[in-house]
């Protein structure tokens, strides 16, 4: 039975031809192919509203847009980047991909759900885009949606709130789904510790999706039935209050940080072993610190909170809770430097991606500890160093190892290769343009500039002007990435099965991979990162290389 391959070099079953091939397709790598698209569409859209943003606070005073829009620009680069980029990005586009493979099987065990997952990620994004030209225009309360302004505002919160409501559903599938599938599509002779890294984190993510989204979801709904029938939750005329809206919003919206940046941990811990030809240090503890920030992370939701007038008790107890969750967090940065330790180290554009990944992230999670901390946070609270520390955290941590991921199973995903040269140039303008856009945020923060204000006093002028500048750079270099890697569609140089002579399953079958990926029964190995047979492979490639030149001398 022959398989049809399309433009993208994805396969498809015979039976659906053209468009209707993609958009009734059942299959986890085109499923995965169709969300690389729409979120690389999204990403596009909310870094050019980041770096007008930076435009904007390049120079006291009004540059290129006035006060109403900049509070719209900053809600919309928010909303869009967490909801549309962050939290699906590397479990919709990679998860969907790789952990069928990772684990012997040859698709999840929901297809269809997973198609109808896609489809509520897509209506989402359009939700939110018609509510920028309806209903009084995209809101301007900033992506937490706090009451009351959310609910008095004259801007189009409904349109918004739904938007991410069915965001929320398509997420909350998703992670079901990769649930299920682990514990019942994995192969019969893989056993709970012989499955790869990238695949526990995402079995981790899923549990915080499944169980804190409905959080979100019914606080979302709240604001709606406010604005509709003002019923006072939040209102403490009626009894209500406000503080109970950023309790729940928090409950979610913090184990959503683990949502966002445990995928892209898993991403390094595939990265980091391939290219230093060793097994991972501390397999285990990775995995149990992953089961552990999912279950601790969701006890800190109050560290958002400490200005709010909560007692010092609860401080005391949200911030002693949220020094715990940095003990599972430093388990896996311990275990990855561990790795490079003494390894023989091959540089390739994944790994470089996931260097910096460890270096901005543990800068995100140190600031992260200033902030946990009581005494520091009420100094620095919704100031321009908790911009920075976020950033850090989530585009440092998450989008960079989005970039590690993406450069790392390209010739897995589309069978070519990308020009390396122009992804290290573009990598290091990326590197230091980030470096130059946010650090002055945190010293901007330190002197006290409020965040999400539209003008600033003189003495935050040289600082705005820094991050401008690192702003253009990373943006740049961003731009010079994706270009490079669309540019390997035109070359088409043909990628083998395993270019980086990784030893997880993804790179035991062609690429890209056949319809149902294996062609023949998938080998599991005792121990995931086990790299003896690559090693003996190239030594005994290296000897017979070695002999024929003495031959040939
Ligand atoms: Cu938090």
């Amino acid at each position: 039975m022959s398989e049809t391959t399309s433009f993208f070099n994805t396969p498809s079953p015979p039976q659906l031809k053209g468009i209707w091939a993609w958009l009734l397709t059942q299959d986890h790598k085109r499923l995965a192919v169709m969300y690389l698209w729409a979120v690389m569409f999204w990403f596009g859209i909310a870094i050019t509203i980041g770096f007008l943003i930076r435009i904007e606070l390049m120079s006291i005073g009004p540059t290129i847009m006035g006060p109403d829009l900049y509070n719209a620009a900053f809600t919309l680069h928010g909303v869009i980047m967490i909801f549309l980029f962050v939290i699906p990005g590397i479990p919709a586009i990679f998860g969907n991909f790789i952990l069928p493979i990772q684990i012997g099987a040859d698709d999840v065990f929901f297809p269809k759900l997973n198609l109808l997952s896609w489809y509520l990620y897509m209506a989402g994004g359009i939700m939110a885009l018609v509510s920028l030209f309806t209903g009084g225009g995209f809101p301007d309360t900033g992506w937490t949606f706090y009451v009351p302004f959310s609910i008095s505002t004259s801007h189009n919160v409904p349109l918004t709130v739904l938007a991410a409501f069915t965001l929320g559903m398509s997420s909350m599938l998703t992670g079901l789904n990769f649930i299920t599938t682990v514990h019942r599509m994995r192969i019969k002779e893989m056993g709970w510790m012989q499955i790869p890294l990238f695949t526990w984190a995402l079995y981790a993510t899923a549990w915080v999706q499944l169980l804190a989204t409905p959080v979100i979801s019914i606080t979302l709904l709240l604001i709606i039935f406010e604005r509709l029938f003002s019923i006072g939750l939040f209102d403490p005329d009626k009894g209500g209050d406000p503080l109970l809206y950023q309790h729940l919003f928090w409950m979610y919206s913090h184990p959503a940080v683990y949502v966002m940046i445990l995928p892209g941990m898993g991403v390094i811990s595939e990265i980091i072993p391939t290219f230093s030809r060793k097994a991972i240090f501390g397999y285990k503890a990775i995995v149990y610190s992953s089961m552990g920030i999912a279950i601790a992370g969701s006890l800190v939701w109050a560290h958002h909170m400490y200005t709010s007038g909560m007692s010092d008790t609860a401080i005391f107890v949200f911030s002693l809770l949220t020094f715990l969750v940095a003990i599972p967090t430093a388990v896996k940065v311990f275990s990855w430097v561990g790795t490079m330790y003494k390894a023989s180290i091959e540089m390739t554009p994944p790994l470089l991606y996931a260097m910096v990944f460890i270096y901005l992230f543990s800068v995100g999670g140190l600031t992260g500890l200033v902030l946990g901390a009581a005494g520091t946070d009420i100094h620095v609270h919704d100031t321009h160093f908790v911009v920075a520390h976020f950033h850090f955290t989530m585009f440092g941590g998450t989008g960079f190892a989005f970039f590690a991921a993406l450069h790392y199973w390209w010739p897995k995903m589309f069978g070519i290769m990308y020009d390396f040269k122009r992804a290290y140039i573009a990598a290091t303008l990326a590197t230091v343009g980030f470096m130059f856009h946010y650090v002055p945020m945190f010293i901007l923060g330190m002197m006290g500039m409020p965040r999400r204000y539209y003008d600033y006093l003189p003495q935050f002028s040289q600082g705005n002007l820094f991050a401008g500048i690192g702003g253009i750079l990373l943006f740049i270099g961003i731009m010079l990435m994706l270009i490079n890697l669309l540019l390997s569609f035109r070359k088409q140089e043909k990628a083998v099965a395993n270019p980086w002579g990784g030893v997880t399953l993804e790179w035991s079958i062609p690429s890209p991979p056949p319809l149902h990926n294996f062609v023949a029964p998938p080998t599991v190995q005792d121990y995931p990162y086990d790299f003896s047979n690559v090693l003996q492979k190239a030594a005994a490639q290296h000897s017979s290389v070695n002999t024929e030149q003495k031959e040939s001398e």
